[in-house]
């Protein structure tokens, strides 16, 4: 099959866009720096990067006649506040189960943000104790019963919409949007940098880029702090992308690059480089970036763009994923 045979819910305005970061690019003085914003791409609730995900998984929500929508995050989880967002704009409910992911001392931290969207729109936020891990867990699975037992028809979706088998076809579809680009805009983008966790947004650009004829480097930067852990999840799921969509070729390892060193030491606990990336887009850019997810992605590109391993001819393309809204709960980095 390819990717247009897969049913797709439009859950966007239409291709992200795409413009320079012109004073970023100066400032580093190497490779041009270009950016793809999946944070205004869509009209439900600040969209991001799930919202392009889930246009996949609603064809398959309504087929099986789900009622309610139930997945898991952090406090602060934007997945979790998408998949309340599409839930009301498909008429359905939503129960999420918000975990604390991050030990993070503001007080607000189950309050402001993502988590105040969410129950904005209706869903139902069940706070759990549990840490972060990007696996299956009990708590998903108990909600997933109890809407069962009040005669509910449940759709679960793993954390990041990423452990499914469509979960990696919204990003096979950038790709496909980035070649559109490159020939409007007559650049060709030799390097991607993607911020990389539950692994489903970097693994579909792997899949997608695949399928096209000229290679580029695909950069995942961790945010997990657990290296390993995204590695074989990212790997995982560009196989069996790539098999959906009929890629007649094992993808090879060095396709698959997902690099360490900007996550500090714990996921959803910002580091110096990290608020330095922030303070750095935003001032000479006007670009805003949180302190979990795209701060790190951001603090990845700047250090490989400086120290030369994105040579200077490159041009690259860096995937802006969202994530504002968690910045709420993080005002203490702030205040000067
Ligand atoms: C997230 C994820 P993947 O999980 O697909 O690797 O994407 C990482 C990522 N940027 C990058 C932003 C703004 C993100 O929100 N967020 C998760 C969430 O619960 O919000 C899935 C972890």
């Amino acid at each position: 099959m390819s990717l247009e045979d897969f049913p797709r819910y439009p859950l966007l305005f239409g291709p992200s866009p795409v413009h320079r970061l012109d004073r970023l690019t100066a400032h580093l003085g190497g490779a041009q720096i270009w950016a793809k914003r999946e944070d205004c791409s869509s009209g439900l609730a600040y969209g991001g990067n799930k919202t392009r995900k889930l246009e996949y998984l609603v064809p398959d929500i309504v087929e099986q006649g789900a009622d309610t929508l139930v997945t898991l995050g952090g406090y602060q989880s934007n997945h979790t506040r998408q998949v309340a967002a599409v839930a009301a704009h498909l008429g359905l409910e939503a129960v999420l189960v918000q975990e604390r992911w991050v030990d993070w001392p503001d007080p607000l931290n189950d309050r402001v943000g993502n988590i105040m969207l969410s129950r904005i729109m209706g869903a139902e936020v069940r706070l759990d104790p549990a840490g972060f891990g990007i696996g299956i867990k009990s708590s998903w699975e108990q909600a997933l019963e109890d809407v069962r037992r009040r005669g509910g028809t449940p759709y679960g979706i793993p954390a990041g919409a990423s452990d499914h088998r469509l979960g990696g076809l919204g990003f096979a579809r950038w790709a496909a949007e980035v070649r559109q680009h490159e020939q409007e805009l007559g650049v060709f983008f030799d390097t991607i940098v993607v911020c990389a966790v539950t692994g489903s947004t970097q693994a579909g650009m792997i899949a997608g880029f695949a399928l096209q004829d000229r290679p580029r480097r695909v950069i995942g930067v961790d945010a997990s702090a657990e290296i390993e852990a995204t590695r074989s999840q990212v790997a995982r799921i560009a196989r069996s992308t790539a098999d959906l969509l009929g890629l007649r070729r094992d993808l090879t390892d060095d396709e698959i690059t997902v690099l360490e060193g900007w996550a500090g030491e714990r996921y959803g606990v910002p580091v110096e480089s990290t608020l330095a990336a922030i303070r750095l887009t935003g001032r000479l850019e006007g670009v805003i970036l949180d302190p979990v997810y795209e701060g790190k992605s951001m603090a990845g590109l700047v250090d490989l763009v400086t120290n030369g391993d994105i040579p200077a001819e490159s041009n690259v393309l860096y995937a802006h994923l969202g994530g504002q809204p968690a910045l709420n709960a993080y005002s203490a980095l702030f205040t000067d």
